[in-house]
């Protein structure tokens, strides 16, 4: 159904039109109960929603229309294992990876728990024997360093959580991450290392990609050169995580090393799948669990909970708000936590390959707006950057702050001044800086236009107390179901992504013109020009 086309939607314009020219600062002035009213908790996460350009009766109007939407029952439908991944015809049901506490998940007339549970148990006895050593190399050495290679969700999920959680790390074990066809990401990723010393985690679901199986084959030439060339050494120094087991066995790894999930794990979405077997390994299965925790709390909080309280949902909402009626064309986000340096990238991903979406569920081109550009840096390095535009610039930017409470690493008084401009940055963006504050300040008259912040910039902020392993988990979910609530809003297909696929067809085509230096006569004049320079600056 075409969201536009509703009563819901249209009684949204009208109000668009009544609050649209109200400044933040007069949305507070009117209402006293305002914070209270936009405050929401769940899963351990504190959502602060006022300091958007709405009141409450917009988010009452806007859960109207995700009930119209049938939002409710898309989500139960997801949780049931429908087949909503029509355009792939697969179930989409991550959630069932991190359901440890709930009952079964039935799909196609089979409880998947079952083989959910025996993987994690798998993961952890391995991640056992590597530590104790019972897991050794080839030459019999302990392993010291894993290398994840994978790409897209087979990459960004466990690489984003390893860099959150390093606090958390295990000593024995660094983890190492190589996902770009580009050469230089494996030679850097080598430096330095004993093979003897070294495991090859080679995630893919398909095992196929081009860029894994590249890199995972040139890892393995290393291994081989390093250790005399006996093919047995392979399976002392890769594991696999793919649902593809027999193109896993044609490359040599053993059977007992080969993590499995399934084609209802849906790329972007398989971190708690055995693709965080570097999580197992690098954080520990306890730590594991523990995130896995974090997640199922945000599944059940977004499963159980009415709209009006619901946080994925409540945000979903808010995001559609700027997206569709002030036309906002991106969303910033904006970690205050170093350990957090990779989360706007995996965001990116997450949202971007699901929302970025121009046809709906009838196949039709849609009218309205879909997914967001997603993008940000931790604070406070930003502030020092790319704020100014956020501040003053002619583009309106939405921005999700996110922070925590306490420090992991508490020093002096880093923390305080951490949070002091997390909270501050969120002020002057809201209510800016008028001309009788500078005026007060004695600021020249010809510098007040620059020096003046009109404010009225919308941001959400998310707090919980600290980092770990559960908070990280249960923020990640909340994202990841914010995601799917709007593209049931958008009426589009989040959990395909043909979009990918034609630059990888190109690019097989190109390749056999780059390996021959020829010049294909179907190109268009730009790309052979671009392959003619580049077979002459070959060397
Ligand atoms: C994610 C996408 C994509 C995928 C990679 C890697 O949702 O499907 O990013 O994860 O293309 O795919 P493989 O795991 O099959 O190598």
């Amino acid at each position: 159904m075409n969201p536009t086309q509703t009563a819901e939607w249209n009684a949204l314009k009208d109000h668009f039109e009544e609050t649209k020219a109200l400044h933040l600062r007069e949305f507070f002035a009117l209402d006293p109960e305002r914070v209270e009213k936009m405050t929401l908790e769940g899963a351990g996460w504190h959502l602060d929603l006022s300091k958007n350009r709405m009141t409450p009766e917009t988010l009452e109007l806007l859960g109207n229309l995700a009930r119209v939407c049938r939002v409710p029952e898309a989500i139960r439908g997801m949780f049931a294992g429908e087949k909503i991944n029509v355009t792939e015809n697969r179930a989409v049901l991550h959630t069932a990876l991190r359901n440890l506490s709930g009952g079964p998940v039935v799909l196609d007339g089979q409880d998947v728990m079952p083989g959910v549970k025996r993987v994690l148990g798998q993961m952890a006895d391995f991640a056992g024997q590597v530590y104790s050593g019972k897991f050794q190399g080839y030459t019999g050495k302990r392993i010291k360093t894993v290398i994840n290679i994978g790409i897209g969700g087979s990459d960004l999920g466990p690489q984003m959580v390893y860099e959150g959680l390093k606090f958390y790390a295990r000593p024995e074990l660094t983890v190492r991450f190589v996902s770009n066809i580009d050469a230089n990401h494996l030679a850097e990723a080598l430096k330095g290392l004993d093979a003897a010393e070294t495991l090859f985690i080679i995630a893919s679901k398909t095992f196929t990609t081009q860029e894994t199986m590249t890199n995972a084959q040139s890892a393995k030439e290393w291994v081989l050169g390093q250790l005399g060339g006996d093919p047995k050494a392979v399976a002392h120094h890769f594991v696999a995580l793919s649902t593809n087991l027999e193109a896993v066995a044609q490359f040599g790894i053993a059977p007992e090393n080969v993590f499995e999930f399934w084609d209802w794990v849906g790329g972007r979405y398989s971190l708690t799948s055995a693709i965080g077997l570097p999580l197992v390994l690098g954080l520990g299965p306890d730590r594991f669990l523990e995130l896995l925790g974090g997640f199922e709390a945000m599944d059940r909080h977004f499963l159980e909970t009415p709209i009006e309280k619901n946080l994925p949902i409540q945000m979903a909402l808010v995001g559609l708000w700027y997206n569709n009626f002030f036309e906002a064309q991106s969303v910033a986000i904006l970690p205050y936590n170093q350990y957090l340096l990779r989360f706007p990238a995996y965001l990116q991903q997450g949202d971007m390959e699901s929302n970025g979406k121009g046809v709906d569920k009838d196949g039709l081109p849609v009218d309205y707006q879909t997914g967001p550009i997603v993008w940000g840096e931790p604070g406070t390095g930003g502030q020092h950057a790319f704020y100014q535009l956020i501040h003053q610039g002619t583009k309106l930017i939405p921005c999700d702050f996110i922070g925590f409470v306490q420090s992991l690493n508490p020093k002096g008084d880093h923390q305080e001044k951490l949070l002091s401009n997390f909270l501050a940055q969120q002020k002057a963006l809201a209510f800016g800086k008028g001309l009788e504050e500078l005026q007060k300040e004695g600021c020249p008259v010809e510098l007040i236009p620059y020096k003046l912040f009109e404010g009225n910039r919308p941001s959400t902020a998310l707090v919980a107390p600290q980092l770990t392993p559960k908070s990280l988990g249960a923020l990640i979910a909340l994202y990841e179901h914010k995601i799917f609530t709007q593209g049931v809003l958008w009426n589009v297909y989040s959990f395909d992504q043909w979009g990918v696929e034609l630059g990888k067809q190109l690019a097989k085509a190109v390749l056999s013109d780059l390996k021959q230096k020829t010049v294909s006569p179907d190109h268009d004049p730009s790309t052979a020009a671009l392959l003619r320079y580049c077979h002459q600056h070959k060397g």
